[in-house]
C-alpha cells in the first residue's frame, strides 16, 4: 500500500462490516463481534472507530444511567486494548417506534422529547468513550407527503433540539450529516448548504459543524468536492464519510473511488489543499460490503478504500503544479483536462 506521511487519521463504524441484508433479501454473512471489528480496523491501519449510541450500549432505551455508563466504559476499554480511539457517537434516532414520524420533527411532542433525551444519553456515552463529537444523521427528519408537516417549523424544531444538546454539555461538538432522501422521501436538511445554514441559527455556531458524505452529495445532484469546499470555506467541515455512488440510485456506499476516480481525486485534492486533519479532523469511510462478498473477505471494501485514499493523496502531491498554473493562465482547460487524465491513469503525458 502507498504510504502517506502526514496528519490523516482513519475511522469507520461497526455498521461498515455488515451482514448483507437489503430491503429485498435476508443476511448473507454471519455477524462479526465488535472486538473482532476493532482488531480488523487496527490491522488495516485505522486509528479510530465511529459508533451509534446503541452500537456501544445495545438496547440502551431500557437501561439505567448507571448501566449505560458501565457498558460504555467496557467499550472504552475494548478500544484502548486495541489501540483505537472513538471519533464520534451518533444517536440512532431512526429505529425506535417513537421515531416513526421523525425524531426532533415528529408531530407528537412526546416523541420529540424522547429524541432530545436520547440525544443527551448519546452525549453521555460519547463522553465516556472520549469522543469529542456527536453526529446527527437526520434520517427521518422530513416527510413522505409535504402536507403532513410544517417545513418551516421543522427547521426550528431541529434548531431547538441542537440548542438543548449544546446547553446540556459545554464541550461536545455537534456535527450534522445531511442526506436528501432515504429513508424519508424528502429530508428537511438535505444538503451541506442547509446544514451550514442551520448551524448559524443555533446558540453556539462554533460548536456546530458538518459531516459531508460523498454519496449524499451525489444523491442531491451535487459534487462532493464542492460541498466539502463550501463547508471548509465556512470552517465547518469537521468530518467526512468518503465512499462512492453510481448516480441517483439507492444509497450505495460503494468503495471510495470505485465508481468515479476523478471525483474521488477532487475530494482528496480539496481536503489536502486545505490541510484537513490539522485540527484533528478524521477521514471516515462509510462504505458497505457488497452483498456478494463472502464471509472471510468481508473487509476488503475498507482496506481498498483506505488504499485508494492514500494513492490519491500521492496523486495530489505529485501533480505538476507549475504546468497546472501555466495551463490555467493560458485558459487551455482542454489541455489541463488531458494532463489530469494522464496523471490519474499513470500514463506518460
Ligand atoms: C446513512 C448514513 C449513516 C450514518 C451513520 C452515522 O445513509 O450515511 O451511515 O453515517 O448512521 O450517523
Ligand atoms: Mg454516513
Amino acid at each position: 500500500m502507498t504510504e502517506v506521511k502526514g496528519i490523516y487519521r482513519f475511522s469507520f463504524g461497526p455498521w461498515n462490516i455488515d451482514e448483507g441484508a437489503d430491503p429485498f433479501g435476508p443476511t448473507v454473512r454471519k455477524p462479526v463481534a465488535l472486538a473482532r471489528k476493532m482488531a480488523a480496523a487496527k490491522k488495516m491501519g485505522f486509528q479510530g472507530m465511529q459508533f451509534h449510541d446503541d452500537d456501544a450500549v445495545p438496547d440502551l432505551d431500557g437501561k439505567t444511567a448507571a448501566q449505560i455508563e458501565k457498558q460504555a466504559k467496557q467499550i472504552k476499554k475494548m478500544l484502548s486494548d486495541h489501540g483505537l480511539v472513538a471519533e464520534f457517537v451518533a444517536p440512532r434516532l431512526w429505529f425506535s417506534p417513537k421515531t416513526i414520524d421523525g425524531a426532533y420533527t415528529s408531530n407528537d411532542p412526546k416523541c420529540r422529547k424522547y429524541a432530545i433525551e436520547r440525544s443527551k444519553v448519546c452525549i453521555d456515552i460519547a463522553n465516556v468513550l472520549g469522543a469529542k463529537s456527536i453526529v446527527l444523521w437526520l434520517a427521518r427528519e422530513g416527510s413522505y407527503i409535504r402536507e403532513s408537516k410544517n417545513p418551516r417549523i421543522e427547521v426550528l424544531q431541529i434548531r431547538d433540539a441542537i440548542n438543548a444538546m449544546l446547553a446540556y454539555d459545554p464541550k461536545t461538538m455537534i456535527l450534522i450529516e445531511p442526506k436528501p432522501n432515504e429513508p424519508v422521501d424528502s429530508a428537511i436538511i438535505p444538503t451541506i448548504g442547509h446544514a451550514v445554514g442551520l448551524s448559524y441559527m443555533t446558540d453556539e455556531p462554533d460548536r456546530v459543524g458538518v459531516l459531508c458524505e460523498t454519496a449524499h452529495s451525489i444523491l442531491a445532484g451535487l459534487d462532493p468536492s464542492d460541498d466539502m469546499a463550501y463547508a471548509l470555506a465556512h470552517r465547518k467541515l469537521r468530518s467526512v464519510h468518503l465512499n462512492d455512488q453510481g448516480g441517483l440510485k439507492f444509497d450505495q456506499d460503494k468503495s471510495f473511488g470505485s465508481y468515479n476516480l476523478r471525483r474521488a481525486f477532487n475530494q482528496v485534492r480539496v481536503l489536502e489543499e486545505y490541510g484537513y486533519g490539522r485540527n484533528g479532523e478524521w477521514i471516515g469511510l462509510d462504505v458497505k460490503t457488497m452483498r456478494t462478498q463472502k464471509q472471510d473477505v468481508n473487509t476488503k471494501h475498507l482496506s481498498n478504500s483506505l488504499a485508494t485514499f492514500k494513492f490519491l493523496v500521492q496523486k495530489v502531491r505529485t501533480l505538476n503544479k507549475k504546468l497546472e498554473a501555466q495551463l490555467i493562465a493560458a485558459r487551455d482547460y482542454e489541455e489541463l483536462d488531458r494532463y489530469l487524465l494522464c496523471h490519474l491513469m499513470g500514463v506518460k503525458y
